[in-house]
């Protein structure tokens, strides 16, 4: 795109929501500050780097597309390269099975932060902050249950692994100055029906108490519910239930990952319950088809929903934005950059919503006015800003990035 025609673009569109009492300066700024925790295991299709076989834990990538990222230096020059796709200054969201082991066989329950010494260092280096995840998955000891095991050996097992994540976490956090968010999602459940739902919780909360128990300044724990798991579908033991009660009665944070709710549930409106209730949250902004798929993000209208609950409700500050999908059928690194670029779009128009508006009319009762300017803004001249924004942070404008990534896949990925 010409830069005379974005910027007449943008200034054509900045009068237009300054009419509606929306600052779009105001709105880029607030999204170029906004960090998006990129998930790592979008480059490898969540195999890591412990040789496993597959991918366990009721979760699975689907697809053989050419090109994915093998090792350490693999994942890393993608990383870097989605980097430069990308406006604004971002995250990584590793999982414990991306330590740099060295080619040693490292277990689950003796990993360090040595292990993890040269990502800190690289993410200095490409100015990204990390993020953490301990891994229950892919492991000989994951079975159906790890944290919430009745055989003490196996619960042990699992709860030295997290304990050691979150000081991992806790290293990462001090190196670079902001804590580092580490989440816990565990698969336990059950394929089929169970008898012993309390115990299993209750062995989970137990667990979990465990864990949380050492204070760790330079990071912030955080946990996942689920719906349920392939091969796990006739109980989970962290549902949302439990992680809401366990979130709010510990005053820990909730990572919700919009592909684990019932498919017709407006995941949305959970957010202004949930701000009520528990510190922060954690997002996993993904894109469940028919079920918890993880397919590519894009700007849809529940994910448009998601952040304008978070903005609506004034709670950058607490939530923090992740994403969580792994798609192996095209290009991953396109993946990987449709996803994040639609997750601040949508981000961007909730931004540029006129809520002044929009309260004014409620507060007086005016709906029939509340719901007509609802209608209108969706068609105000958003792209202009997107353009806008993406232009003046110097990464490609619109359509711009498919050649890039082609090249990229022609001179890297497809030599792999
Ligand atoms: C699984 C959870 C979890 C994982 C990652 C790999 O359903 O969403 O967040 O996707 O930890
Ligand atoms: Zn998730």
């Amino acid at each position: 795109m010409k830069e005379a025609q974005i910027l007449k673009s943008y200034e054509i569109a900045k009068e237009r929501y300054a009419a509606l009492g929306v600052d779009t300066d105001k709105a880029i700024e607030t999204l170029e500050r906004q960090q998006i925790s990129l998930h790592c295991w979008q480059t490898d299709d969540v195999m890591g780097f412990e040789n496993a076989d597959a991918l366990s834990g009721g979760i699975q990538a689907t697809g053989n597309y050419p090109g994915r990222a093998r090792n350490i230096d693999e994942v890393r020059a993608d990383l870097e390269f989605v980097k430069t796709l990308l406006a604004g200054n971002h995250r990584i969201n590793l999982h414990e099975i991306y330590g740099d082991f060295g080619g040693k066989k490292v277990d689950r329950d003796e990993c360090g932060v040595e292990h993890f010494q040269s990502w800190i260092e690289w993410a200095a280096q490409n100015n990204f902050k990390l993020d953490f995840n301990s891994t229950s998955f892919s492991h000989p000891k994951s079975g159906d249950l790890s944290l919430s095991n009745p055989d003490p050996a196996i619960r042990a097992f699992w709860i030295e692994h997290t304990k050691r994540c979150r000081r991992i976490a806790d290293a990462m956090g001090r190196a670079q100055g902001d804590p580092c968010i580490m989440n816990i999602w565990v698969h336990d459940g059950s394929k089929d029906l169970t008898v012993n739902r309390k115990l299993y919780r209750e062995i989970l909360a137990a667990s979990l108490d465990e864990i949380l128990e050492e204070d760790l300044p330079g990071m912030k724990s955080c946990v996942e519910a689920k719906l349920f798991g392939i091969g796990l579908e006739s109980y989970t033991v962290g549902s949302m239930d439990f992680f809401e009660g366990y979130c709010a009665t510990r005053k820990v944070m909730y990572t919700l990952d919009t592909g684990h709710y019932e498919p017709t549930e407006n995941v949305a409106d959970k957010i202004p319950s949930l701000l009520l209730f528990v510190p922060e949250l954690m997002l996993h902004v993904s894109r469940p088809v028919r079920w918890d798929s993880d397919h590519v993000t894009i700007m849809n209208d529940p994910t448009q929903e998601l952040f304008k609950e978070i903005v609506r409700a004034d709670a950058l500050d607490r939530a923090h934005v992740g994403l969580d999908y792994f798609d192996a059928s095209i290009n991953r690194i396109g993946a990987y950059v449709i996803g994040t670029r639609a997750t601040q779009k949508c981000l961007l128009s909730a931004l540029l919503e006129p809520i002044g508006e929009l309260r004014k009319y409620e507060a007086a009762g005016k709906y029939f006015e509340r719901l007509a300017l609802l209608e209108e803004a969706k068609t105000l001249p958003f792209g202009a800003v997107f353009d806008y924004f993406n232009y003046k942070n110097g990464v490609p404008v619109g359509e711009e990035f498919i050649p890039v990534i082609q090249k990229y896949e022609k001179d890297v990925t497809l030599r792999r």
